[in-house]
C-alpha cells in the first residue's frame, strides 16, 4: 500500500530528496576487527559476527574517546553535498546510546571518557546548518538487553519479556530523543522482525503525542509509518507511488571498517540519486565515520563533488519526480511542475538525443541546466523528438537538459528500442504466462543486500514477451541476463526476435543455495544469444520460452540489446 501522506507531514520530505545517513557507535573504533581477526561483514554487526558477550562489549565504552568528533563538520559536509537532512544512529542493534539517557547507563555520556552528548551536538549543528534532524533507533534488536531481540550468543537466563524491554528502554529512550533535542524531522526504525502490532502501535502513538510532525519510516513494522523504506540499497525500476526512500551506503558497510574501500564514485552517487528521484523517492546515502569521529576522506571528497553538481542541477532533483517520458537507454528524466529534466548519463556521440514516443504540440524550449543557457534545437524525428547537442560532453557529473514547457509534449508510453544504444528490457516489462515476476535478494559478502527483479518459477511452455517499438532499424547482439541453479542446467529454451528463432540450453550460473553465514548466493551472468538485425522500424516482439527440462531454478533478469555494426 502506498504511503499517501494524508496527514501532510511529508511535504518537506518530498522536497528534500537527498539525505545523509550516519552509522557511528561502539563498533566504529573496532573497524571490523576483533581480537586480531577481520570480520568481513557489515561493521556494525561485529558484536554478532564475533559473538562478543554483551558484558565484554560494554567495556569498549570505557576506552572510546573520539577526539576528532565535530558535529558541525558532519553537518557542513552534508549541507555542502546538497543534502537536506541527517539521520544518525542514536542507538543501533548493539544497544549503545549516543545520547545522555536516564534510562540506561550504557550511553555515550555516562559510559565513555569522552562524556559528550553526540545527539545534542548534532542537533545544534543541524540547526546551525539548516538541516533536518532524524534519529535511527533500533527498536526490536538490542543486544545489550536480555529482554530484547537479537542477542542469541549470550547465555541469558530467565524468561525473555520483550514488553519489559519496550516499556523500560525503547519507549523511554525514544521519549528522551523527542523531548530533549528540539524538533525531530523523523524517527528511523530498523529490522522490525517479530515486533507485535501492539508494540508498533505504542511506538507510533508516543511519537505522535510528543511531536505530531515527526515522520516515521515503515520499518516501525506492522504496516505503520509515514513513508516506505525500501530494501537496503534497492532502487526500483519504475515510479513508486507515495512517500518512500532508498537507503544506500557509500561503500558496502554501514559502520566504518578499514577493509572496505569499495567507494561509489561521485558520478555513481549522482546517478543513483537521479534514478531514485525519477521514480519519486528520496535517496539517503550513508557514511561511517571512523572511531575517532573523522569522516572517511573518500566520503567527504565524493559528497563534495555531488554537492558541486547539485548547485546547478538542483531544480532537477529537489521536489522533482517522475517525468512520465518513456525510458531511454541514454539516461533518466525527472519533472518538476512544467519543467522536464533530461539527465544525460551517456552523451550521444552523434550529437542527437532522441526522445522516443514524444511529439510536440508547440515549439519546445530546451537548454542546458546550469550551463551556458543557450537554446538547443529540438526537431521531430522518426518515432519521437531529437534534441541537438554539442559533440563534446560537458565536464559535469551528469549533464542535465531542461525542457521548459513539458506540458506541451504528447507522450505515447511504451517500450522503445533506440538504435546505437545498449537497450535493456527488464523483467517487469515482460508479459506472458508460465512464470512469475519475483525478486531475488541476496548478500554478496555479509550483510550488504543485492536485489534483482526477475522472472522465476518457470513451468514448461511458459513464455515471456517483450513488446517493443523500434525507433529505427538496426543490428543488435542479444544478451540474456539470468541466474540458473544446477538443477536447471541444460534446460531448453527458445528465443525469438527479429525473424530469428533459436533453441538454446541454459547454463548453470554458479548459485550457492546456502552458506554458513549470509544465506544463499545468487549469481546472475549474461549469455550471448546471437546477433540479429531488425529490418523495419515499428512494433517488434521478443519472446523467451521454456521448451523442455526443469525451469524452476532459472531466474531471468532481462535482456540487453547491444548495438553492433554489421
Ligand atoms: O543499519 C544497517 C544495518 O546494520 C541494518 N540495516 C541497515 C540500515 C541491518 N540489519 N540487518 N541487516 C542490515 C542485514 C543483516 C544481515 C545479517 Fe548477518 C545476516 C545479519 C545476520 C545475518 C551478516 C552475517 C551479518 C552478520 C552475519
Amino acid at each position: 500500500m502506498p504511503k499517501t501522506d494524508a496527514a501532510g507531514r511529508g511535504v518537506w520530505f518530498r522536497q528534500s530528496r537527498f539525505a545523509l545517513f550516519i552509522h557511528w557507535g561502539l563498533y566504529s573504533p573496532l573497524a571490523g576487527v576483533w581480537k586480531g581477526k577481520v570480520y568481513h561483514g557489515i561493521g556494525e554487526w561485529i558484536q554478532c559476527m564475533a559473538r562478543i558477550p554483551a558484558a565484554e562489549y560494554a567495556t569498549l565504552a570505557g576506552q572510546w574517546n573520539p577526539v576528532d568528533f565535530d558535529a558541525r563538520e558532519w553537518a557542513r559536509v552534508a549541507r555542502e553535498a546538497g543534502m537536506r537532512y541527517i539521520v544518525l544512529t542514536t542507538k543501533h542493534h548493539d544497544g549503545f546510546a549516543l545520547f545522555k539517557s536516564q534510562v540506561s547507563p550504557f550511553n555515550m555520556v555516562e559510559a565513555t571518557p569522552f562524556g559528550r552528548d553526540i545527539v545534542a551536538e548534532l542537533a545544534e549543528a543541524c540547526r546551525a546548518e539548516g538541516l533536518g534532524l532524524g534519529f535511527y533507533y533500533s527498536q526490536t534488536q538490542d543486544w545489550h538487553e536480555p529482554d530484547a531481540e537479537g542477542n542469541h550468543w549470550d547465555a541469558w537466563t530467565g524468561p525473555k519479556d520483550f514488553n519489559r524491554y519496550l516499556q523500560n528502554k525503547a519507549l523511554p529512550q525514544i521519549r528522551e530523543l523527542l523531548t530533549n533535542y528540539g524538533p525531530v524531522a523523523l524517527i528511523w526504525f530498523d529490522t522490525p522482525g517479530p515486533i507485535s502490532a501492539e508494540a508498533s502501535k505504542s511506538l507510533e502513538e508516543m511519537i505522535r503525542a510528543l511531536q505530531p510532525g515527526c515522520l516515521i519510516n515503515s520499518r516501525i513494522g506492522n504496516g505503520r509509518g509515514d513513508y516506505e523504506t525500501l530494501g537496503d540499497s534497492e532502487i526500483p525500476h519504475q515510479p513508486v507511488e507515495g512517500l518512500w526512500e532508498t537507503i544506500d551506503t557509500h561503500n558496502d558497510s554501514w559502520g566504518f571498517v578499514t577493509h572496505d574501500l569499495n567507494w561509489k564514485t561521485p558520478g555513481e552517487l549522482a546517478v543513483s540519486l537521479v534514478r531514485v528521484v525519477s521514480r519519486g523517492g528520496n535517496y539517503m546515502i550513508n557514511v561511517g565515520p571512523e572511531g575517532s569521529g573523522k569522516l572517511p576522506e573518500a566520503s567527504v571528497r565524493a559528497l563534495r563533488q555531488v554537492g558541486e553538481w547539485l548547485k546547478g542541477a538542483g531544480p532537477s532533483v529537489y521536489g522533482a519526480g517522475p517525468s512520465g517520458l518513456p525510458g531511454v537507454p541514454w539516461g533518466e528524466s525527472t519533472r518538476s511542475g512544467d519543467r522536464i529534466f533530461l539527465h544525460v548519463l551517456d552523451w550521444p556521440r552523434d550529437g542527437r538525443l532522441v526522445l522516443p514516443g514524444v511529439r510536440a504540440s508547440q515549439p519546445v524550449q530546451a537548454r542546458r541546466l546550469g550551463g551556458d543557457r543557450s537554446s538547443l534545437t529540438v526537431t521531430p524525428c522518426q518515432g519521437g523528438l531529437a534534441v541537438a547537442l554539442p559533440l563534446g560532453r560537458p565536464e559535469e557529473l551528469i549533464p542535465v537538459i531542461e525542457i521548459e514547457n513539458g506540458s506541451g509534449l504528447e507522450i505515447s508510453p511504451g517500450l522503445y528500442l533506440l538504435k546505437g544504444w545498449e537497450n535493456a528490457l527488464e523483467a517487469y516489462q515482460a508479459v506472458g504466462s508460465g512464470f512469475v515476476l519475483g525478486k531475488a535478494s541476496w548478500m554478496e559478502k555479509m550483510g550488504e543486500w543485492k536485489h534483482r527483479e526477475c522472472l522465476e518459477k518457470w513451468t514448461t511452455g511458459g513464455q515471456a514477451r517483450w513488446e517493443v517499438s523500434l525507433v529505427e532499424p538496426g543490428w543488435f547482439r542479444l544478451e540474456l541476463e539470468y541466474a540458473c541453479c544446477l538443477e536447471s542446467d541444460q534446460s531448453e529454451w527458445r528465443m525469438t526476435w527479429g525473424g530469428a528463432s533459436l533453441l538454446f540450453p541454459m547454463i548453470a550460473s554458479g548459485n550457492v543455495d546456502s552458506r554458513p553465514h549470509g544465506g544463499p548466493l545468487i549469481r546472475f551472468r549474461s549469455l550471448c544469444l546471437g546477433v540479429v538485425g531488425f529490418e523495419t522500424a515499428g512494433p517488434q516482439v521478443l519472446t523467451l520460452g521454456l521448451e523442455a527440462g526443469e525451469g524452476g531454478g532459472v531466474r531471468i533478469g532481462g535482456l540487453r540489446l547491444v548495438p553492433v555494426r554489421m
